[in-house]
């Protein structure tokens, strides 16, 4: 175990998701650190696992009974080094301090790693918009916004989406925030088109994620054509990163929600992928509704007594985990690789534990951290801001142009990472020595403060 895990695991007990973050980027550094003493001198490791600042507010709102709640609300402003914080907000009953400490400290690397100027921060509350009608969800997210917002802004703290906030959250949060502050600037990323958001970014994520994907093929002279995958999760990543797949000729079989997954082996078309938009966007409703649309198709009830998640287990040649951390344990891992697959593209955050990694990587697989393969989501967000500053909107070709040109410049700096430390092809590694050592440099260049 690492100094600096000890140092963390006592502080901060309990924080599990936190400690498998920190662990997990301080094991793949170590070699760095053994090649530059002055990092592990200068005191900025202590430094870089604390947050520079931690808010947490009550969030009191009424439902449409009349009924009052009182919900946790929660920003971790993890690093500045190199940019305002910047990262999303997280609404789900699961959310406490160490999943958005955990997500706030991946999110520092994974900004570092699309070469945009944004620090790294992480928010959201233990409100569960399952269930609640617009009105609910509007007055808590107004609620919410009336103590953030003063914590915030475009040239301090840039939040955005995550699981459960999407388009209709972003703009609850937009329009509070414009009311309290009295200004309209790119406070928020993936704001709506006609106020100011940008093209792609709905899309950013997914097709980030497929055109990583693409890349890592690519130094095997593969491509996606034909190739079957797995995609978990039924939200925002999920649904562009198999519309990429499709638009790239692969053949998507199953989509999942937290009750379950569907399976269909005809593959998940463009007609399909229209249905389940509606299905979750519009009608938010449960993926297990797409059987009873597509009667070839299975569905499988998520099944908490099980040991792995029988998603994982299906012959195919891709995997690319879209809904949330630890959603692939070693035994999915295992069950993964008996079935053929190849290549594992994290579209969610810190979906494989440290034993399906280690698994990965011992067999060595084109294995793509979240930290890569998602950043394309943050990327967009970064060109948002650019616009926003310069009031002006880019087409879509060009922010396409854009985000593939980032991704595979991150692919990129990931392989050459890898190998300057001699690890060639780890893609782990290289994500988190060269996000590192940018952050950490930065660090060290602008004193102890
Ligand atoms: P959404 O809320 O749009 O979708 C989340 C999906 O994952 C839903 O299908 C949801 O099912 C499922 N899910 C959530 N929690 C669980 C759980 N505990 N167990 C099983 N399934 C679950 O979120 P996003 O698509 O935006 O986010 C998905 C992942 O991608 C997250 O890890 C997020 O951090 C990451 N990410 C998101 C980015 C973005 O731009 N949005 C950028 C980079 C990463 P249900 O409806 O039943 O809750
Ligand atoms: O995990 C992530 O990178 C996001 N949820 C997107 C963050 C952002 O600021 O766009």
């Amino acid at each position: 175990m690492t100094d600096i895990l000890k140092i963390v695991q006592s502080r901060d007990p309990g924080e599990k998701e936190f400690h498998q973050a920190v662990h997990e980027v301080m094991e793949t550094v170590k070699p760095v650190l053994d090649r530059n003493p002055q990092y592990r001198e200068s005191g900025v490791l202590v430094r870089i696992v604390e947050p520079e600042r931690t808010i947490i507010f009550q969030v009191p709102w009424m439902d449409d009974q009349g009924q009052i709640h009182i919900n946790r609300g929660f920003r971790i402003q993890m690093n500045s080094a190199i940019g305002p914080y910047k990262g999303g907000l997280r609404f789900h009953p699961s959310v406490n301090l160490s999943i958005l400490k955990f997500l706030a400290f991946e999110q520092v690397f994974k900004n570092a790693l699309t070469t945009l100027a944004m620090g790294g921060g992480k928010g959201g509350s233990d409100f569960d918009p399952k269930g609640k009608s617009d009105n609910e969800v509007m007055r808590f997210c107004q609620a919410f916004m009336l103590e953030l917002f003063r914590h915030i802004g475009p040239n301090t703290d840039v939040p955005a989406g995550d699981i459960g906030v999407g388009a209709r959250e972003i703009g609850y949060l937009f329009g509070m925030y414009r009311k309290l502050a009295n200004e309209f600037t790119g406070v928020l990323s993936g704001k709506g088109l006609g106020w100011g958001g940008s093209l792609i970014r709905p899309e950013a994520t997914g097709y980030g994620c497929v055109y990583f994907a693409s890349e890592m093929l690519s130094t095997q002279n593969k491509t996606l054509e034909g190739k079957i995958c797995l995609v978990s999760g039924a939200g925002n990543v999920a649904q562009y990163t198999v519309e990429k797949l499709v638009e790239m000729g692969a053949k998507v079989i199953s989509l999942s929600d937290s009750s379950g997954f569907i399976c269909d082996e005809e593959g998940i078309d463009g007609k399909k992928l229209a249905f389940v938009k509606w299905l979750k966007n519009v009608r938010r409703g449960r993926i297990k509704d797409y059987v009873d649309k597509y009667s070839q198709s299975t569905y499988t009830e998520a099944d908490s007594s099980l040991d792995y998640n029988p998603l994982w287990n299906r012959k195919a040649d891709c995997a690319f985990p879209c809904a949330t951390q630890n959603e692939i344990n070693g035994k999915d891992a295992l069950n993964l690789l008996r079935n053929n697959v190849g290549l594992v593209a994290e579209g969610s955050n810190m979906p494989s534990t440290p034993e399906a990694i280690d698994i990965f990587l011992d067999k060595k697989i084109l294995y793509a951290p979240g930290k890569a393969s998602n950043a394309g989501g943050v990327a967009v967000s970064g060109l948002e801001m650019a616009q926003n500053s310069m009031r002006l909107n880019w087409p879509r070709e060009e922010v396409d142009g854009r985000l593939r040109f980032i991704m595979k410049n991150i692919h990129k700096t990931c392989l050459d990472a890898a190998e300057e430390y001699g690890l060639p092809g780890n893609y782990q590694a290289g994500a988190n020595i060269a996000s590192f050592v940018k952050v950490v440099n930065a660090m060290l260049d602008q004193g102890l403060v």
